[in-house]
């Protein structure tokens, strides 16, 4: 059913905008044109001042894409640094909008937007998400939160753009979204791919079957997930689900987002100018090697960020594409270089963890990994819930059950485990981003350290 909505489509109707088919000259052309720009708009900024006074460098100065190199990172310490506006690039009265990032462990880092801002915003929504076949007869639910977090409000406007219909029914109630679903027969459905699971699981227990809702298409973001989630995910609610990338810094959802053929997010190189960097070296990996995004806005008003560097690691892809799109595509984010674990030597992401269990019958993605030094070596614990068929109170009939697991954990990581089973609808849900990885690491240092002074 949702294949004849993209299919059926006169061929004239297939893009959102010129943007996403622009020759890669002329694209090249534009961004270094934007580059120039946004320079000279941001280098009498306190975050950005010392830099230019030393290096005198000016917009005239960068004559291709590649001298993009000799401008200097911005990190989030840094934002913080200049908190709450150090970054703002116009008079307070001229803020139409502000967002922000979470800041579960600091202050959070705040974005502006002007008028113009939320209409680009808007628009680059509305690319991605009518590449993922929205059109204006649908009606989506929007099942992020709406406030600080960029995710709610950003998709919020991308489908008023489009023309569709919003029931913006925010993140929670799960019972209750599944209603609307039903009564409402909403086509779409936008949310974090753990919530969605979470929706996914209920329907299914519920004894509702995919067919029996009108959910098409759904675009998930704002956390890293797996292939094998979406598959997952795709069968017990009968739809495509699409993949999306943003962050709050940079602008919310709309840097990236997949077509029709799901074969990595297409850029919008028109607004963003994406580096993939070695995160130890900052040198440019080659592409199709997984390395850090370093992203730098090539068309805000309100706040202009050079180099970013988002700790979201990925890779490139310029091989063209089935849609016909001409824009460069990323892959799924791997993870986060903060997320990532070394343990004895290995790099472990959770998502590779994600890919083990769903490798296994009977297993769920709700899981969590603990990593914890008891001596002198780092020991990694992963609990995961096990399906009400699979699972059972006898230690012998999950025996195979575990061996498998602990087998596909090693075939993708690389790693020994300890491993905990956890009986079905114990572990905790999540209707926004879900937490995968507890780092009991700085714990037991800060433990230790406490108890030598005693
Ligand atoms: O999460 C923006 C967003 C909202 C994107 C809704 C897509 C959909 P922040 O709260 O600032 O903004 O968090 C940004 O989330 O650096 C990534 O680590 C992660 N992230 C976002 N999208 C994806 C994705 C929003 N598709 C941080 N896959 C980023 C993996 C993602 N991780």
């Amino acid at each position: 059913m949702a294949e004849a909505i993209y299919e059926n489509l006169p061929f004239e109707n297939l893009y959102w905008s010129q943007m996403e088919t622009l020759p890669r000259e002329e694209m090249r052309v534009l961004q270094l044109e934007r580059l120039r720009k946004t320079v000279d708009k941001v280098r009498h900024l306190p975050l950005y001042r010392e830099f230019f006074e030393k290096t005198k460098l000016s917009g005239d100065d960068i004559r291709s894409l590649d001298d993009i190199r000799r401008l200097p990172f911005t990190t989030k310490a840094q934002l913080l640094e200049n908190y709450p506006f150090g970054h703002l690039l116009i008079p307070r009265h001229e803020i139409a909008r502000i967002h922000g990032s979470s800041g579960t462990k600091s202050k959070p880092t705040l974005m502006a937007y002007t008028r113009k801002d939320l209409e680009t915003w808007a628009n680059l929504c509305a690319r991605f998400l009518y590449a993922g076949g929205l059109r204006s007869n649908h009606l989506v639910q929007v099942s992020f939160g709406y406030g600080l977090f960029t995710g709610g409000f950003g998709l919020h406007y991308g489908i008023e753009c489009v023309g569709a219909g919003i029931l913006p029914a925010a993140a929670g109630n799960t019972p209750r979204q599944i209603m609307f679903m039903q009564d409402l027969k909403t086509d779409g459905l936008i949310a974090t791919p753990s919530y969605a699971m979470n929706i996914a699981e209920t329907v299914r227990d519920m004894g509702i079957k995919p067919h029996e809702l009108a959910l098409k298409f759904a675009h998930f973001g704002a956390e890293a997930w797996t292939e094998e989630m979406r598959q997952v995910i795709e069968n017990l609610l009968g739809i495509k689900a699409f993949n999306n990338y943003g962050l709050s810094e940079i602008l919310g959802p709309s840097i990236s987002g997949e077509c029709w053929y799901q074969n990595g997010m297409h850029i919008q190189e028109d607004n963003f100018l994406i580096e993939c960097l070695d995160p130890e070296t900052l040198e440019p990996v080659p592409e199709g090697t997984p390395g850090e995004l370093v992203i730098t806005n090539l068309n805000k008003e309100a706040t202009s960020l050079l180099r970013y560097r988002t700790r979201d690691i990925a890779i490139l892809d310029s091989s063209p594409c089935r849609c016909g799109r001409t824009t460069q595509r990323m892959g799924r984010i791997v993870g986060r270089s903060d997320d990532m674990v070394v343990v004895r030597g290995v790099n472990l992401f959770p998502t590779q963890i994600e890919e083990a269990l769903l490798r296994v019958e009977g297993v769920t993605p709700h899981f969590l990994i603990k990593v914890e030094r008891p001596g002198a070596m780092d020991e990694i614990t992963v609990q995961v819930e096990i399906q009400e068929s699979h699972f059972s109170d006898k230690m012998s009939d999950m025996d195979e059950l575990r061996r498998n697991i602990l087998h596909q954990i090693q075939v993708v990581t690389g790693l020994r485990v300890k491993l905990e089973l956890a009986a079905p609808q114990t572990m905790q849900r999540f209707v926004g981003k879900a937490k995968r990885l507890e780092d009991l690491r700085d714990l037991h240092n800060v433990q230790s350290s406490q108890g030598d002074k005693k």
